[in-house]
């Protein structure tokens, strides 16, 4: 029997309402497979860590996730600790750390599931959003000086490097090249970003000599969000800068029905080191400690988790589970338009795997 050794870091807010369901999900997995299992170690990491260490995670934290097969991660956010703080001080060093250039973010309309967008079919919407997860915007070159004096500066840099540009367009080829429709949009702002993204443009025509048969356009970010809403069907894979992708996959999250549902991969693409699966949403303050928080951007996290470790067969299984789940209006929570909790979906989905495995073993 292989057992998968899974960190699981609720973080914080309702990060530590829909992990443990993504992690109840795993059991309930496990417990209807003679083939595998999960040994999880959970990290307190996180708001309440910070107020009594001064740290979001120890300063060897990331020797501990070292020899993990895959972390499940809930959100870095605590209303009483600035964003900045709680953002560097976790999820960013994680992802940096262990190199996780790749963010992967698919997107589509799954069953039952009313998005706000007239005339889209829900096979009008089925997108891959890839994100440069390691530098660009969010590369934290920059500075302040003159701190509250009327000449104060502070500037954050958008460094790209080569390499940096590289291996994501050609991680972005690769996934538009293994789809169905081969269909790649490069999104820059190289009209007014006149350095890195005309570089970034030059680059994408460099790697797209090796991916002949991809089919790929280029689209100007603030064109990209209007194309998004009137013209889905024209979009698969996407792939754009840290910033960009950010706000680009919220858009795409909210017009495939709630930020509550899409789920993202921070991938080592050379698995030098652990990847990190978690729901693309934050803490959620507005509804933390409630039970509204809808869990399903976590089991899809779980979906893409599995993948990574090759357990497609598994994968497939939270899948279905999750769009029977989805097709059942009486199990939407509040941000579908519903009133179902985060316990009852996720018993809904645990109950459905463990009686597919019944059924299977009968
Ligand atoms: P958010 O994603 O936490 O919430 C935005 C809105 O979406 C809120 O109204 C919230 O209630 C709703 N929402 C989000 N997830 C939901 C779910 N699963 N079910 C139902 N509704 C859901 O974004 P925010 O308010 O901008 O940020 C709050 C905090 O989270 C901040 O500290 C921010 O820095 C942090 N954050 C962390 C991550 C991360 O860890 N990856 C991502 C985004 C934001
Ligand atoms: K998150
Ligand atoms: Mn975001």
């Amino acid at each position: 029997m292989k057992t998968y050794q899974i960190a699981t870091i609720p973080g914080d807010g309702i990060g530590k309402e829909v992990v443990p369901a993504g992690q109840q999900v795993l059991a309930a997995l496990a417990a209807g497979s003679n083939r595998f299992q999960f040994a999880f170690e959970d990290f307190d990491w996180g708001g309440d860590y910070y107020r009594k260490h001064g740290v979001m995670m120890p300063a060897d934290g990331l020797d501990a996730l070292r020899g993990k097969d895959a972390i499940l991660f809930g959100s870095a956010g605590d209303p009483d600790i600035a964003d900045h703080i709680t953002l560097w001080g976790l999820r960013l060093k994680i992802c940096q750390g262990f190199d996780q250039y790749a963010n992967v973010r698919p997107t589509r309309i799954l069953p039952g599931i009313d998005g706000p967008l007239k005339r889209c079919a829900p096979e009008d919407l089925n997108w891959v959003i890839v994100r440069e997860n390691s530098e660009g915007e969010y590369s934290g070159v920059g500075g302040r000086v003159h701190q509250g004096h009327p000449i104060e500066a502070a500037t954050d840099v958008s460094m790209m490097t080569r390499v940096g540009v590289e291996r994501i367009l050609r991680y972005a080829f690769t996934l538009a090249q293994s789809r169905p429709r081969k269909l790649l949009t490069v999104i820059t702002k190289s009209n007014a970003q006149r350095h890195a993204m005309v570089m970034w443009d030059e680059i994408a025509l460099e790697v797209s000599r090796d991916f002949p048969d991809v089919k790929w356009d280029k689209e100007l970010v603030d064109a990209a969000t209007a194309r998004m809403v009137n013209r889905p069907a024209t979009l698969d894979t996407i792939v754009a800068t840290n910033l960009h992708a950010d706000i680009l996959s919220d858009l795409a999250a909210a017009l495939a029905g709630s930020l509550g549902i899409a789920p993202t991969g921070n991938i080592d693409p050379e698995r030098r080191y652990p990847s990190m699966f978690e729901p693309i949403h934050g803490s959620a303050f507005d509804i933390m400690g409630k039970g509204l928080a809808n869990p399903i951007g976590t089991f899809w996290s779980v979906v893409m988790l599995l993948e990574h470790l090759g357990e497609s067969e598994a994968a497939q299984q939270v899948m279905a589970a999750i769009e029977s789940v989805t097709s059942t209006p009486s199990l939407h929570t509040r941000d579908l338009g519903g009133s179902a909790t985060t316990v009852e979906v996720t018993r809904a989905v645990c109950d459905w795997i463990k009686a597919r495995g019944e059924r299977a073993a009968a």
